[in-house]
């Protein structure tokens, strides 16, 4: 099995779609070997074909991209590893989570982080970056991140949702961590290697659980380097 991934100058792992299928591989016990790329490397992953994203993985040379895609893979080709959507749970509820972690993390967190963010990526990606992200965002990538003192309280209000879920225990998915604890924490994976800004209170629940992640499967989070 290889994980295609993304790697900043720091050769820190930040992507944080791929954070959660690494979770994912760890969580069934799955062995892997990861295959660092650069934006700028990626057309190269499917050589001829369609330009793929990360998180891809190959596994006896099929490839397989986009992280939900991956987990359903994992699930049908590893049937006796524990599972990420628990047989008979509706799936459409963690993608329901995966929605809510891409417009209340991934959004907000790209307008506190954006400009570190780019400042963290091998020179050699920081031109495509600029561009794509420029024209997406339509503002510069200074003028995406300006403010975020002020803005960064805003974020913090609108985890209220993950705060009661963790009062019912130490993990988003309860006792144990599961796929639901996987993509908050990658959101949190990409912050931590591309910025040094601090997006939680140390005495937040969501901090305490930030850090029980990070020390999961021989801290694998903690291991990477962090901005
Ligand atoms: N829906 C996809 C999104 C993947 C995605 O957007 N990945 C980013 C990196 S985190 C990417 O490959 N970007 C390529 C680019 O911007 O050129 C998934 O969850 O896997």
């Amino acid at each position: 099995m290889i994980l295609y991934d993304l790697v900043n100058a720091r050769r820190a792992h930040f992507s944080p779609n791929s954070w959660r299928v690494r979770m994912a591989l760890l969580h069934k016990g799955l062995p892997f070997e990861v295959r660092d790329v650069l934006f700028g490397d990626i057309p190269s992953i499917n050589a001829g074909g369609d330009k793929l994203t990360i998180p891809t993985i190959d596994h006896a040379g099929e490839l397989v991209t986009d992280s939900w895609a991956i987990v359903h893979y994992l699930d049908a080709e590893f049937p006796d590893t524990p599972p990420l959507i628990a047989p008979g749970a509706p799936a459409h509820v963690l993608k329901f989570f995966q929605y809510w972690v891409q417009t209340s993390l991934h959004g907000p967190i790209g307008r506190l982080i954006l400009k570190d963010l780019h400042d963290s990526l091998d020179p050699a990606d920081q031109a495509y970056f600029r561009a794509s992200r420029e024209k997406s965002y339509k503002q510069t990538l200074e003028d995406v991140q300006t403010g975020r003192e002020q803005r960064v309280d805003a974020f913090r209000k609108g985890l209220q949702p993950m705060r009661l879920a963790l009062g019912h225990g130490p993990y988003i998915g309860g006792e144990q961590p599961g796929y639901a604890d996987y993509l908050a924490f990658g959101a949190f994976m990409w912050a931590r290697t591309s910025s040094p800004f601090p997006l939680l209170a140390e005495d937040d629940i969501i901090h305490a659980w930030r850090e029980r992640c990070l020390d999961l499967y021989g801290g694998a989070g903690r291991k990477e380097p962090a901005a």
